[in-house]
């Protein structure tokens, strides 16, 4: 049984060429049209919030590049913003909230609150899932996503963005039943959230972990492993069709252990060997992946480049072809063009 969208037909394993092809940030401030939606809200909670703007920035790179995937216009930050943790994004700065680093904090948050609060998100899922009907979008595949629980921890334990995260990770050793109390609240509150997106049309799910990789092999079998596994049997058992991509970013040798937790697929960052990758990993696992955002920047002959090595180790694979994180957003959006030319032309 094999759907047509090709997305998801090599989500589940099927060999597709030339493959598939998303980018991770494909809506974002690289784009004018994006830039003028922003513009047109005070603050970006407000974009996420607004279903008729937020499925505008999720259709637009749609439009310019006819791309395989959709990937919902939100933020991992969401999940802490709906449990009632504030959350504010600051111009150049990033997220800021109040860090969460004793009971009495994780104590006021409230999954009652967050299934209220998250309802927005579901309503831009519905209309995306609409508009690509409509504006004839028939072979892309809608993409729902979230954080998964030990990077949605890491904001919410620093209250900010950070290069290493020390108070996350020192609470992760000193005070674990905390820390694995505030894990288990963001594991059931993402389970609801994902299956709400699935109820509303989204066709895929990923789970973005992009501090996975500061995990030792203990603790990333702790607060990576076990979480993110509890999430996908409690998906599988409702919508076993459903594909769930995994983005443990950073995670090195440890995408062997990540690829049997039950993903159907692993998104890989640009540091990552695709031939090693491959055989780390399980044979029943797509790989995606992993051109480095910043050889898109540059564009030209140093991205044809890259982008060939990576067609030639995956040519007989599962393969999705993505980006090794967010595209930068000063990349001109005509290097975009190029680079799915170049994939479809494979
Ligand atoms: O004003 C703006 O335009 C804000 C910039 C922005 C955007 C466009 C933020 C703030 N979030 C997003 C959208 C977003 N974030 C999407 C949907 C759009 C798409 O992919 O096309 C997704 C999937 C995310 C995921 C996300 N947010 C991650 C995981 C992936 C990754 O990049 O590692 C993380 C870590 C965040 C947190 C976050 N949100 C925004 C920023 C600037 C950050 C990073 C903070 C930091 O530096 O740690």
């Amino acid at each position: 049984m094999s759907s047509a969208k090709p997305l998801l037909r090599a989500l589940r394993q099927e060999v597709v060429w030339p493959p598939p092809i998303w980018l991770m940030r494909q809506a974002g401030r690289y784009l004018p049209e994006y830039r003028a939606v922003r513009a047109s809200v005070s603050d970006f909670i407000t974009l996420c919030t607004a279903p008729e703007l937020a499925a505008e920035a999720t259709l637009q790179p749609i439009r310019r590049y006819r791309f395989d995937g959709g990937i919902l216009f939100s933020d991992i930050l969401m999940v802490p913003w709906a449990l009632g943790q504030g959350l504010e994004f600051r111009a150049g700065e990033g997220p800021v909230l109040p860090p969460l680093r004793r009971a009495e904090e994780l104590a006021r948050l409230d999954i009652d609150r967050a299934r209220r609060a998250l309802a927005p998100v579901n309503e831009t899922v519905r209309r995306v899932s609409r508009g690509l009907q409509q504006e004839g979008f028939s072979s892309t595949t809608l993409i729902g996503f979230a954080g998964a629980p030990f990077t949605v921890a890491c904001y919410m334990v620093e209250g900010a963005g950070s290069r290493d995260f020390p108070a996350t990770r020192s609470l992760a050793y000193q005070d674990p039943a905390l820390f694995e109390r505030l894990i288990e609240l963001v594991t059931q509150t993402t389970i609801e959230y994902l299956a709400g997106q699935i109820e509303a049309g989204a066709e895929a799910v990923m789970l973005f972990d992009s501090w996975a990789g500061l995990l030792s092999p203990t603790q990333f079998q702790a607060h990576v492993i076990r979480p993110t596994g509890r999430i996908i049997a409690s998906l599988k058992a409702r919508y076993p069709m459903i594909p769930i991509v995994g983005f443990p970013r950073l995670a090195g040798t440890m995408i062997g252990a990540y690829a049997n937790v039950g993903v159907n697929a692993v998104a890989l960052d640009s540091s990552i060997d695709l031939s090693v990758a491959a055989r780390l990993m399980a044979p029943n696992v797509t790989m995606q992946g992993n051109l480095d955002p910043f050889a898109v920047l540059a564009g030209g002959e140093v991205m044809a480049t890259e982008v060939r090595s990576i067609l030639s180790t995956v040519r007989h694979l599962p393969f999705v072809f993505n980006l090794g994180h967010g595209i930068m957003p000063e990349t001109p959006p005509d290097h975009v063009r190029t680079l799915v030319e170049l994939v479809r032309g494979a």
